[in-house]
C-alpha cells in the first residue's frame, strides 16, 4: 500500500494522507540552521548543534506522537484546523505534503479555505521561513483567525528536559509589535537569542505556554485559539513560547500570504557586556527586513532551488528505468547530503542529544558526498584526522561544535583507522588534490602534535600491522564495523564465573572483516605511496597486505564462506562449527570487494552462500541463524531479539557491499537484485509493512526471524546512504573515479539496454552514453571520447570547463 507518490518533475515526494504509518520527515537547512519537519508539521529547529543550540522543543517517544512542531492554526468560526492536520486532527477536505529539496509544503483545505504552509531555510541565513498562503475558494467573504505557534527550548536540550528546578525560573522574552524574542540565559551570556516574527501586523500574541494552551490544555486544543484571541502574556520562567495571532479577511477568490519566521541571532563576542542584558536587535531587524515582502521570499526559494540544482548536477542519470533514475538523480544524493549535515545526530530516532560525529560513520558518509561538495569533504577529512591518536587509533566520536574527541565513548574500535584511508583515498580520486596529504593535522587535537595528513594515514595503516592476532588476522578490539559484536566482553578467567568486565581490547579476538578492509584500503594506501615515490614503503605495505590476505583465505575461510571472527578463546565466529551465527554478511561483502578469493573461486562461493543462507525478499540479513539467547562471549549482538538490529536484522548499510561484491565477479543481474530489494522507490508499494519514509533508507529492516519481518526502523541517518550511492553510481553504472581519471566499467542487469550519465569531474563535464544492445551484464567492447577510439577504459582528464562526449559500447 502507498501513502503518496513521487513527483519526479518537481523533485518531490507527495504524501496524500496525514496518517502515514510513522511520521515521514524532511530536513530543512544546509549550513548552520536546521529544521526537521514531518508530514504533519511536527519537528524542531536548531543552530549547528542539536544538543547545545536547540531552538524549539521536541518530545521524543511521546504519546500522542509528533505533537511538537511548527504549527499554524486556522480558526474559521467554530472550527479550528491545521493545514498539516496535527495537532488538532480536524478532518480536512483535502490534504497533501510535498517534501522537496530543502523545503516542505503542507496543503490543507477545509470548508472552502485553502491553506498552504511552505517551510524552508534560506541559503546563507540562520532562520526558518514559514509562508502561509490562504485562499478563499468559496463564493462568500470569510473572516479567519490565524495563529502560528512554536515552543522554545532553553538551548541545551538535555538540560531543558531534566533540570526543571532551575529552568522553570530562567525563561525570559522581549516583544515588539510583530516579533517575540526568546532570550533565556541572555543576561548571563549576552551573545545569542531566537526571534519568532511575522511580516504582517499582528492582532495579538502570547509568550507563555500556560496562557496560550491553558495549564491543562495543549497544542491539540489551545485555549487562546478556541477563544479567538491571545492574551498578550509575558513569560517569566516556566515555558516561553512564540504565538502570533493575525485576523484575516478574504473576499471570494482572494489570496493572502503571511510570513512567519524563526531566526537565530548570534552577536559577536566583542558586543558582549556592552549592555545590561537588553538584547541587541539590530541583526534580527536586518533579518526580518530580508523577508519583508513576498518577492524577497520568492527570491530566497529560487536561490535554494538553484543551490540544489547545482549540487545534484554532478551526477545525473537517464536510464529509462523510472525508479532507478529518481533514486540516483535525487533521493540517494539528497540523503547523502543529509548524512553529511547531520552525521548521526538529529532525526526522529536520533535525539540530537547523544552521539556526536562518528569517526567511522563520517568517513563512510564522505564516500557518498565527496563528488557533491568536495571542498567541504576536504574540511571534514582534516577535522576527523585531528581526533586520531599518535598510534593511529582514534576517538570513536567527536563533538561537532568543539571538534574534540568524545572521551566517554573512547577508543578501541579497530576498524576506525582504516576508514580514514578509505575517505582520503576517495577524496583524492575525486579531486586529485594531492596537497591535502601535506596539510599539517594535529593528533588528539593538540597542535603541538601536528603531522602531515599522509603521516596520519601511515599510522592508520600501521595500526593494523601492529595489531594482529594469533591467526595473523587483525585484532578486533572493542568491536569493528559491527558495534555489537563485542568479543572481549568477558571475564579474564574462563571457567570461573563469567563477568562483564566492560569492553576492553582483548589479547586474541580477531576480525576477518577488518582483514578485508585492510586488504582493500591497504592497497589504496600503497597506491598513494607509489604516487609519492615511496617505493620501499609501498612494497613493504604490500607484503603486509599479502600476509593478511593469506590469513583471510586460510584461517578466515570456513569451507563455503569467510568466517566472521575468532573470539577471545580462539573459537571461530560465523562458522559451521557454531550452533547460531554460522555465517555473517560483513566479511563476505568486504573480502570480495577487496578482491580476496577471486582467483581461487572462494569469492564466488562466498557470494553463493550469502544468496542461499542470508537472502530474503526484503534484503540480505546480517547473519544466520539468529542468536536466540544472550551470549556473554559475543556481547550486545545477542542482546537484541532475533531478527532485530545487529542480531540478524537486514542491516541496510551492508547490503550494498554484497551488491558491489557481485559486480566484482561480473554478476550484474544479481548485483541489481540486491540493490533493488532494499531500495526505497522499489518498495514504495509495501509502505504499510515497511512503515518508514519510502524516499530514503532506514538503518534496519526487521529480518525473517522477527515477528515484524520487513518493518524498517531508524530512517535517514545511516551509512546506507553513502554506500548505496557508491554501489549504484560506481559499481553498477560503472563510472569510477580513479587517481588518473574516470574509469568506465558498468556491471548492470542484462535487461538494461543502455543509459547516459552526466558526470561533473575535476571541473569538466562528461556526457557518457552506454549502449548495451548486446544485453550483457558486464564488459566494455569499445569507448570513444569525442569521437576518437580510446585504448583501455580510463577517460583522459579533460580541462576544467570543457564538455566531453563519451560513447561506451558493452559486449
Ligand atoms: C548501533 C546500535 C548499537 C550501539 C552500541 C550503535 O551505533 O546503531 O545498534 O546498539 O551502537 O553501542
Ligand atoms: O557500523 C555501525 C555504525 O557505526 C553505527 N550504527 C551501527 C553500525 C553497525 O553496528
Amino acid at each position: 500500500m502507498r501513502f503518496g507518490h513521487f513527483d519526479d518533475a518537481r523533485r518531490e515526494y507527495v504524501i496524500t494522507t496525514p496518517q502515514t504509518p510513522l511520521p515521514w520527515i524532511n530536513y530543512l537547512g544546509s549550513e548552520d540552521f536546521f529544521s526537521l519537519v514531518s508530514n504533519t508539521a511536527g519537528g524542531y529547529s536548531f543552530y549547528r548543534d542539536a544538543r547545545l543550540r536547540r531552538l524549539t522543543r521536541y518530545r521524543y517517544n511521546s504519546s500522542p506522537l509528533d505533537m511538537d512542531g511548527h504549527h499554524i492554526y486556522i480558526k474559521d468560526g467554530g472550527t479550528v484546523w491545521n493545514p498539516g492536520w496535527q495537532p488538532t486532527k480536524t478532518p480536512l477536505d483535502r490534504y497533501s505534503c510535498r517534501h522537496g529539496l530543502g523545503y516542505t509544503i503542507l496543503e490543507g483545505e477545509k470548508d472552502g479555505i485553502c491553506a498552504a504552509q511552505e517551510l524552508f531555510v534560506p541559503k546563507g541565513d540562520a532562520c526558518e521561513l514559514d509562508r502561509l498562503t490562504l485562499t478563499n475558494c468559496s463564493d462568500r467573504p470569510r473572516e479567519l483567525d490565524v495563529f502560528s505557534y512554536v515552543e522554545f527550548c532553553l538551548w541545551d536540550a538535555v538540560d531543558d528536559s531534566t533540570n526543571f528546578q532551575r529552568n522553570f525560573s530562567t525563561g525570559e522574552v522581549e516583544v515588539e509589535p510583530c516579533a517575540i524574542y526568546h532570550k533565556t540565559e541572555y543576561r548571563e551570556r549576552r551573545d545569542h537569542y531566537a526571534v519568532f516574527w511575522s511580516n504582517t501586523p499582528v492582532t495579538s500574541f502570547d509568550t507563555a505556554r500556560d496562557a496560550f494552551c491553558g495549564v491543562y490544555g495543549g497544542p491539540a486544543d489551545p485555549q487562546a485559539v478556541r477563544a479567538g484571541h491571545c492574551s498578550g502574556s509575558i513569560a517569566h520562567g516556566w515555558a516561553p513560547v512564540g504565538a502570533l495571532h493575525i485576523h484575516v479577511t478574504l473576499a471570494p477568490g482572494e489570496e493572502k500570504k503571511i510570513l512567519f519566521g524563526l531566526g537565530y541571532i548570534e552577536n559577536p563576542q566583542e558586543e558582549k557586556f556592552t549592555d545590561p542584558g537588553v538584547i541587541n536587535k539590530t541583526r534580527a531587524h536586518a533579518m526580518m527586513a530580508r523577508y519583508a515582502d513576498d518577492a524577497q521570499v520568492d527570491a530566497a526559494r529560487a536561490a535554494l532551488a538553484d543551490h540544489w540544482e547545482s549540487l545534484l548536477s554532478g551526477y545525473q542519470l537517464q536510464s529509462g528505468e523510472e525508479k532507478l533514475d529518481r533514486m540516483v538523480n535525487l533521493w540517494h544524493q539528497y540523503q547523502c547530503m543529509v548524512t553529511f549535515n547531520m552525521s548521526r545526530s538529529a532525526s526522529y530516532y536520533e535525539s540530537g542529544t547523544g552521539r556526536g560525529m562518528g569517526f567511522r560513520d563520517s568517513c563512510q558518509d564522505l564516500l557518498g558526498f565527496v563528488h557533491i561538495v568536495p571542498a567541504r569533504a576536504r574540511e571534514r577529512i582534516l577535522d576527523i584526522a585531528a581526533t586520531q591518536f599518535e598510534d593511529g587509533s582514534a576517538y570513536h566520536q567527536y563533538q561537532p561544535l568543539t571538534k574534540k574527541g568524545n572521551r566517554d565513548v573512547g577508543t578501541g574500535f579497530n576498524d576506525d583507522p582504516l576508514w580514514l584511508i578509505a575517505a582520503t583515498a576517495a577524496y583524492l580520486r575525486e579531486t586529485g588534490d594531492w596537497p591535502i596529504l601535506e596539510e599539517q593535522v594535529p593528533f588528539e587535537n593538540d597542535e603541538r602534535k601536528a603531522q602531515p595528513l599522509m603521516e596520519h594515514l601511515r599510522r592508520s595503516f600501521r595500526f593494523t600491522c601492529t595489531h594482529l592476532g594469533p591467526h595473523g588476522l587483525p585484532l578486533i578490539g572493542r568491536a569493528d564495523w559491527n558495534d555489537c559484536l563485542n568479543l572481549n566482553c568477558f571475564s579474564e578467567h574462563p571457567g570461573e564465573s563469567f563477568q562483564i568486565t566492560g569492553p576492553s581490547e582483548g589479547p586474541v579476538a580477531e576480525s576477518v572483516f577488518i582483514a578485508g578492509m585492510f586488504v582493500k584500503y591497504g592497497r589504496e594506501y600503497a597506491e598513494l605511496c607509489d604516487r609519492l615515490q615511496l617505493a620501499d614503503e609501498a612494497a613493504a605495505a604490500r607484503r603486509s597486505i599479502d600476509a593478511v590476505e593469506q590469513a583471510a583465505l586460510t584461517a578466515g575461510w570456513d569451507g563455503a564462506w569467510f568466517r566472521r571472527a575468532y573470539d577471545a578463546f580462539g573459537n571461530p565466529v560465523g562458522s559451521r562449527e557454531c550452533t547460531e551465527g554460522q555465517i555473517f554478511i560483513e566479511p563476505q561483502g568486504m573480502c570480495v570487494m577487496a578482491g580476496i578469493g577471486r582467483e581461487t573461486g572462494q569469492a564466488a562461493q562466498a557470494l553463493r552462500s550469502v544468496e542461499e543462507r542470508l537472502d530474503t525478499p526484503y534484503g540480505v540479513v546480517l547473519h544466520q541463524p539468529a542468536y536466540t539467547s544472550y551470549q556473554l562471549n559475543l556481547g550486545e549482538i545477542s542482546s537484541y531479539p532475533p531478527g532485530y538490529k545487529e542480531n540478524a536484522g537486514i542491516f541496510c548499510h551492508n547490503n550494498p557491499w554484497i551488491s558491489c561484491a557481485e559486480t566484482m565477479l561480473g554478476h550484474g543481474d544479481r548485483a541489481f537484485e540486491v540493490y533493488r530489494k532494499t531500495c526505497p522507490a522499489y518498495i514504495e508499494d509495501i509502505s504499510e509493512i515497511h512503515r518508514t519514509e519510502p524516499y530514503v533508507y532506514s538503518q534496519m529492516v526487521a529480518g525473517r526471524d522477527a515477528p515484524t519481518f520487513g518493518e524498517a526502523k531508524n530512517s535517514w541517518l545511516t551509512g546506507t546512504a553513502a554506500w548505496t550511492f557508491v554501489n549504484v553510481s560506481q559499481y553498477i553504472l560503472g563510472i569510477q573515479p580513479t587517481l588518473d581519471g574516470l574509469r568506465i566499467d558498468p556491471c548492470i542487469p542484462h535487461t538494461l539496454t543502455g543509459y547516459t550519465v552526466t558526470r561533473r569531474y575535476r571541473g569538466a563535464v562528461y556526457h557518457i552514453a552506454v549502449d548495451n544492445t548486446a544485453a550483457v551484464q558486464h564488459g566494455v567492447q569499445s569507448i570513444t571520447v569525442d569521437g576518437k577510439a580510446l585504448a583501455g577504459n580510463v577517460l583522459p582528464l579533460a580541462a576544467a570547463g570543457t564538455t566531453v562526449q563519451v560513447q561506451v559500447t558493452m559486449g
